[in-house]
């Protein structure tokens, strides 16, 4: 198999780009990283001394490629499918490009800090960026609401790779700090990227590893029992 993705199951980032490789259908190899196992993750630091996941090695060309978005738009490049995570035009592009950015940064990452935060040392946690993280996806959230008003997928009519972006931060978001009963078009956004068979997929791949999640006890039991149907 000419690509391999290091990834783990639960992490959101790699959900991201297992949503673009099974919109598409693309053939890969995966990889789990352990990061408790040192030979796992010296592999994964020898890859990409950065140490985040996922990464998508390319054994035809000999590259390692890191992050999600120039992950995704790698594949589209030299392995693409039916499914075109990416616009050609130029506007409709830095539309996708701007909310996978908004996602990432503003969605995930704060989720990110709200979900690491459980599990640091006592003694080192961080309440005041907790506290910001929490304010951040309000903020997110607001915006969100009134931009999906009206709209089907992130930017527009098409599937990309926004929406892949948004799937694995709303998710996780929604479980650590949940929308509002009047975020009625964050939640049915999020409603319609659940019902996405790729999503579908990588959430059933997901769920025998929902035990190790932090916020475990605030999951939604409809996650854990109906993430394989
Ligand atoms: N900007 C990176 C973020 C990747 C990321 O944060 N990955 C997490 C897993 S969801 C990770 O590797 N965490 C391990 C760590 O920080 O030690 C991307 O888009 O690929």
């Amino acid at each position: 198999m000419t690509l391999t993705l290091y990834l783990h199951p639960l992490a959101s980032f790699c959900h991201k780009v297992l949503i673009a490789l099974y919109e598409n259908e693309t053939a890969f190899d995966s990889r789990i990283v352990n990061f408790a196992d040192a030979d796992s993750a010296a592999a994964l630091l020898d890859k990409w001394p950065i140490g985040k996941i996922p990464i998508l090695h390319d054994e035809a060309t000999g590259r390692t490629i890191p992050e999600t978005s120039i992950i995704i738009e790698y594949l589209q490049a030299h392995y693409p499918g039916p499914m075109r995570m990416l616009p050609d035009d130029p506007e409709e592009l830095l539309q996708v490009r701007l909310w996978d950015r908004f996602y990432d940064l503003y969605v995930s990452v704060p989720m990110q800090k709200i979900v690491i935060d459980r599990i640091r040392p006592a003694g080192a946690h961080d309440p005041h960026g907790v506290t910001e993280a929490r304010a951040m996806l309000d903020q997110a959230y607001k915006m969100i609401e009134a931009h999906m008003q009206g709209r089907l997928w992130a930017t527009g009519d098409d599937f990309t790779m926004a929406d892949c972006a948004a799937l694995p931060g709303l998710f996780f978001a929604s479980i650590v700090h949940p929308f509002t009963a009047e975020q009625q078009a964050l939640s049915t956004y999020l409603e319609r990227l659940l019902q996405r068979a790729s999503v579908k997929r990588v959430l059933a791949e997901a769920q025998p590893y929902f035990s190790m999640f932090p916020y475990r006890e605030a999951m939604p039991a409809r996650y854990l029992e109906a993430a394989t149907s």
